[in-house]
């Protein structure tokens, strides 16, 4: 549009009009852009039931602070319940979830059978479920969406592969080991013992003399090394215990018995906490592989995309470590559990 002279006032007015009324429609359209919109501001994003299964470990410890630390810092309101290692409270807590109409369900299965008929009810409510650090055993795949936990064969198997080249550095010709499990039919279990056969399989010097559980508890660890002390005394080559706890309860009962744990035998730990780390640099803990709990970010980005009905990974494995007398530790950030 061209504009006279003498409408040179109007055209400034005008013009001032119309540059002010496309800021302030800017200006607005931005404040729009970051309001929470229609939504209670610092609304929870989500939902998410979680049944841990006790507090067996410091591992287990360190899984719960940090689930409930990343459920802060995601937005997520999180309802966890602690299921005292006792699969009859996961269940109950499971259906508690459901009658609470929680969005996402997430829980560490204690073992890997008994789930089909509470995982149904969860099917059925619409609630989608997360497995946490261990799997279940079902003929029914589509009860859960997703597995977030460690390759517990591979820990196994790398554990077995450091004997191995223990005994060689050693110039051992025979190595009679005694396996310290953890709990019965659970997956680290059941897949770390796997892992440790394999590896150790088609080396005729290995041989597991005996093996027992011990429940990755500290207590039970203490009672099981006693009992094989008593047992197989310095026949003892080496001891393969399924997690930190229960190895931290070994160490005390080898050293009562007269022998040097490290040295007269050679210790093997999984999960790798801050005080298995410790004793491992006194270098009485030959190798602890690790088992990292720190799952919960993968957990909450997880139940995020399921609330917002986006695919996810079916099975998503931590990277994890290994750490041994064979390293320098001396620069090791601290372990956070
Ligand atoms: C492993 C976890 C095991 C730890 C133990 O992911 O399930 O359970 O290795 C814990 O310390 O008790």
């Amino acid at each position: 549009m061209k504009f006279t002279k003498g409408n040179k006032s109007i055209r400034s007015k005008r013009s001032r009009a119309v540059l002010l009324t496309v800021c302030l429609l800017v200006i607005s359209g931005l404040i729009a852009g970051c309001s929470k919109g229609p939504e209670e501001p610092n609304a929870p994003k989500l939902l998410l039931g979680f049944s841990q299964l006790g507090s067996e470990s410091a591992w287990r410890i360190g899984n719960t602070r940090d689930i409930e630390e990343k459920a802060e810092s995601y937005g997520v309101s999180l309802m966890l319940e602690n299921a005292n290692q006792k699969q009859e409270n996961q269940i109950a807590a499971i259906r508690r979830f459901i009658a609470y109409k929680v969005d996402v369900i997430a829980f560490s299965p204690i073992v890997e059978e008994g789930w089909d008929n509470v995982l149904m009810e969860a099917k059925e409510a619409g609630i989608p479920v997360i497995l946490v650090d261990r799997d279940i055993s079902t003929e029914n795949k589509d009860l859960t969406k997703c597995l977030i936990g460690a390759d517990f064969y591979s820990e196994g198997l790398h554990a077995g592969e450091y004997l191995i080249r223990k005994a060689d550095s050693l110039g051992l010709e025979h190595v009679n080991i005694v396996e310290i499990t953890g709990t019965e039919d659970s997956t680290p279990m059941r897949q770390r013992q796997a892992g440790f056969m394999d590896a150790i399989k088609d080396d005729p010097r290995m041989e597991i003399i005996e093996s027992i559980n011990g429940d990755f508890l500290k207590s039970r660890g203490a009672e099981c090394m006693r009992e094989l002390l008593d047992k197989y005394g310095q026949d003892i080559d080496a001891v393969f215990s399924h997690n930190d706890e229960m190895t931290l309860g070994a160490l005390p009962e080898i050293e009562e018995a007269g022998f040097e744990p490290g040295k007269d035998m050679i210790i093997i730990s999984i999960d790798a906490g801050q005080e298995a780390i410790d004793v491992l640099k006194e270098g009485k803990i030959n190798c602890v592989v690790e088992c990292t709990p720190m799952l919960g970010s993968t957990l909450m980005e997880t139940a995020l995309k399921l609330k917002a009905g986006e695919e996810v990974d079916e099975l998503i494995h931590p990277k994890e470590k290994l750490f041994s007398d064979e390293q320098d530790l001396s620069a090791m950030e601290p372990r956070g559990y």
